[in-house]
């Protein structure tokens, strides 16, 4: 197999090697995906050119240029090629070319952009060509598809990785002049109409993130928390869903993102097995009560956001376990969450590595923490709550909400797969 390729030069016969390209492919006019195919199509059919890896196309904003333009599809491919760079960039242009691209404006929509990143590690300086591409390190449109087929690639002038580059821009919690460090965000809280889930959603609420409060019938009191986000400044709505139902979890991400984007996704909702008429539920009941709710409905939802949130180029998920599940907890309760929330746990890990680099995915564990079966259990179980917890009180849907919050921000920005317990020190 020949790895060089010997073509005629004017006055010599050089050999030419094969170098390593990176492009970045971007579209907003028109078939946005027919155009980045047909860009790739062009360059297949070039000779010295052969691209080597393409990801997945990204739906991305339009960063700059003029107001009112529709969405990109950006792409990023690597190419091998024995062009020298300004002959790739001419090509490059050609290409643009046949595909009807017009320039009128700087930074105007168009039916396809090809621009040249890295060409194997050279940096070139000149009027008309540039390379490293000067502003890559600071587009997650470049650096997030980039990152799927060139994590470790370097650039050459910043001696950063990709992946390290798009880290730097997932911004270091910065805080509006509120001090308000989710504002823009928009999060949906599963079960959010009363205890933990509650707390979640104004907290989320109170550092500026829009929250859609999600319960599955408790009409009133959902709008009771929405009615208390706005109260913080924030937009917030209600989404009724019944979780159990596997098609309702599909209406609720599709209705979700109907309204925009969701940045942070909290799986809190769990099947109640302890309060009320659900307490005298059979254990069989309240068996399959969990896994429909807690285990399967978590695992749909995260799925599905997950995905949206990995093609948008990031976002954070949240899911709720239990920190007893791994220590055990004698009777009934103690089985039934024991083994739903070790799933939880156990998947919420998985995920993590599916959903990297773009999408965080954590679990809190909360221990004893009072909510609506914590403020009427009896002085017995008061005082076993008490006794099992290091810090010498229960817990609040508060102190669950504060690391929620954290684990949603920019500085929980290097943390994921974790499940983080929060249960004031009891090891047990
Ligand atoms: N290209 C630009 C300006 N802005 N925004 C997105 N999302 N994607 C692009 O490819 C893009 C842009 C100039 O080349
Ligand atoms: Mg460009
Ligand atoms: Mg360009």
């Amino acid at each position: 197999m020949p790895v060089r390729t010997l073509t005629a030069s004017p006055g010599a016969v050089s050999p030419r090697m094969s170098h390593t390209v990176y492009l970045a492919l971007g579209s907003n006019l028109g078939d946005r995906q027919g155009f980045l195919d047909r860009a790739l199509a062009e360059l297949r059919g070039r000779p010295g050119v052969r691209i080597v890896r393409v990801s997945r196309a990204w739906e991305t904003a339009p960063v700059g240029g003029p107001p009112g333009q529709g969405p990109y599809l950006n792409a990023a491919a690597q190419v091998e090629t024995d062009l020298n760079p300004r002959e790739l960039l001419a090509v490059l242009l050609e290409t643009e070319q046949r595909l009807g691209r017009i320039r009128r404006e700087h930074a105007g929509p168009r039916t396809i952009d090809l621009d040249l990143l890295l060409y194997e590690d050279r940096a070139i300086d000149e009027p008309d060509l540039t390379v490293p591409h000067p502003r890559m390190h600071e587009r997650t449109f470049v650096l997030g598809p980039l990152a799927e087929i060139a994590p470790t690639a370097v650039h050459p002038l910043l001696r950063r990785t990709i992946v390290e580059l798009l880290a730097a821009l997932a911004a270091p919690a910065t805080r509006d002049d509120q001090g308000k460090a989710l504002r823009g965000k928009r999060a949906v809280v599963t079960g959010s109409s009363s205890g933990i889930g509650r707390a979640i959603a104004l907290a989320l609420a109170d550092r500026g993130a829009d929250v859609l409060i999600h319960a599955r019938q408790s009409r009133e009191q959902a709008h009771a928390v929405r009615d208390a986000a706005r109260q913080r400044g924030v937009r917030a709505e209600v989404l009724l869903a019944d979780l159990s139902d596997p098609a309702a979890c599909t209406r609720l991400v599709e209705d979700a993102w109907q309204r925009g984007p969701v940045d942070i996704w909290v799986n809190n909702a769990g099947a109640d097995i302890l309060t009320g008429v659900n307490r005298e539920r059979s254990f069989d009941e309240k068996l399959r009560a969990l896994l429909a709710v807690d285990v399967t409905a978590t695992m749909l939802l995260s799925r599905d956001a997950g995905r949206r949130m990995t093609a948008a180029g990031g976002g954070v998920i949240l899911t709720v376990g239990w920190d007893q599940a791994e220590t055990g907890m004698e009777g009934d309760s103690g089985q039934l969450f024991g083994a739903a929330k070790a799933a939880v746990m156990a998947f919420t890990r998985s995920l993590a590595l599916s959903l990297a680099p773009a999408v965080r995915v954590n679990c809190l564990a909360p221990g004893w923490i009072r909510t609506a079966w914590g403020e009427t259990a009896s002085a017995r179980w008061q005082e076993r709550a008490v006794r099992e917890t290091p810090l010498g009180r229960w817990g609040t849907p508060e102190d669950v909400a504060a690391v929620a919050c954290w684990l949603a921000s920019p500085d929980a920005g290097f943390i994921t797969g974790q499940v983080v317990r929060i249960n004031g020190g009891a090891v047990r």
